[in-house]
């Protein structure tokens, strides 16, 4: 049996922090990177998908989003499609997966009751609220003489020995794998991650913060027989990149070396990056930065400086440009002495107004 397991799609992300057009254009690609995988399931001829939860952001999602989802859901074709509520969706009365025109191919578990498919199986183990108490998969049962391929779908936290027993949607996977299923395709923590041999966590399709490990990815899994133990491939389907980077400056030539880092990016409209600058820089190093920053700010899906801590060390070079009039001159004198953290900041834009104006 072909598996293709993912989660996490979090359709309707909010996505906040960035601007209105850029936070639609991502949302967007939300669906088209379910389209991509409905090609990916057809290409390695899969026989079920399962989407481990948080298949929307949240229940409050509107018809568009809910169209979109529709509409995204109906490429996958005549190839299976087991949807489960997550912390995100849970089955509460306002589920948006209940609202969700769910097309023939598609089936919203929001009940924990097995589903057959062809050579086996599927367990879900919905969530109906946002955090249980117990684990989800609790109910599970042991493996029955002559069943076929066993396959678990939740949703939560997979930590073996948890000192906090308050931790809600717990998942014991040490114990859902000893009666007997084969494979336990996990959502929840966003990037790809191995908690056994037989339980992965998809993590999301698409990135959908900075401090995600290895998002961006669904899983092809296929099991060769009851027992057998899951071969698991990673297939990166993501579109958009969320990068982390942080630079230390202790040399004037480390901006052109950035400058050609940041030229060196691939796909530069769908990549978010998230900076922490520090150091020390010459004036007109930092106005150099600056300008590329701003540079890059337009570019860029998104750039975000997450901490700007790039201290000014004026050079004789720099404060001679700067004093060519006696009352610049003066005003420059009296910012280098001055102590208050601002002047800084007052000398840097000085630099940059003479440089513009010249
Ligand atoms: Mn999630």
């Amino acid at each position: 049996m072909r598996i293709l397991h993912t989660a996490d799609w979090q359709l309707g992300l909010k996505l906040r922090f960035l601007s209105g057009e850029t936070a639609a254009r991502l949302r967007t690609q939300r669906f088209d990177t379910i389209r991509r995988m409905a090609e990916l399931a057809r290409e390695h001829a899969v026989d079920l998908v399962v989407v481990a939860g948080d298949v929307f952001d949240d229940n409050g999602v509107g018809g568009d989003t809910l169209q979109q989802a529709s509409d995204a859901l109906r490429t996958f074709g005549d190839i299976p499609v087991i949807l489960i509520p997550g912390n995100h969706d849970p089955a509460t009365p306002d589920s948006a997966l209940l609202r969700l025109e769910a097309p023939y191919n598609v089936r919203v578990c929001t009940d924990r009751k097995p589903v057959p498919v062809a050579g086996g199986t599927v367990y879900p183990c919905p969530l109906a609220r946002r955090h249980e108490r117990d684990d989800p998969t609790a109910w599970l049962p042991a493996r029955e003489e002559g069943e076929g391929i066993r396959i678990a779908v939740a949703h939560g936290g997979a930590i073996a020995f948890s000192e906090s027993t308050e931790t809600p949607n717990l998942i014991d996977v040490p114990a859902v794998i000893a009666k007997g299923f084969d494979y336990l395709a996990l959502g929840d923590w966003h990037g790809v991650y191995r908690a056994d041999p037989r339980a992965w966590y998809s993590g999301a399709h698409e990135p959908t913060r900075f401090k995600e490990q290895t998002p961006g990815y669904a899983l092809l899994v296929e099991i060769g027989a009851p027992g057998a133990e899951p071969r698991v491939e990673q297939v990166q389907v993501a579109r958009t990149r969320w990068l982390r980077h942080e630079q230390e400056f202790h040399d004037d030539t480390q901006v052109e070396e950035f400058r050609a880092w940041l030229d060196a990016l691939p796909e530069r409209s769908w990549t978010l990056l998230e900076l922490e600058l520090r150091g020390q820089l010459s004036l007109s190093a930092r106005s150099a930065l600056e300008a590329l920053l701003e540079d890059y700010a337009e570019r860029l899906a998104c750039l975000r400086l997450a901490e700007d801590a790039v201290s000014v060390q004026p050079t004789e070079a720099d404060l001679q440009a700067l004093a060519g009039e006696g009352f610049v001159g003066e005003t420059v004198e009296e910012l280098r002495a001055g102590e208050h953290p601002a002047d800084d900041d007052a000398l840097r834009l000085l630099h940059r107004l003479m440089r513009e104006a010249g």
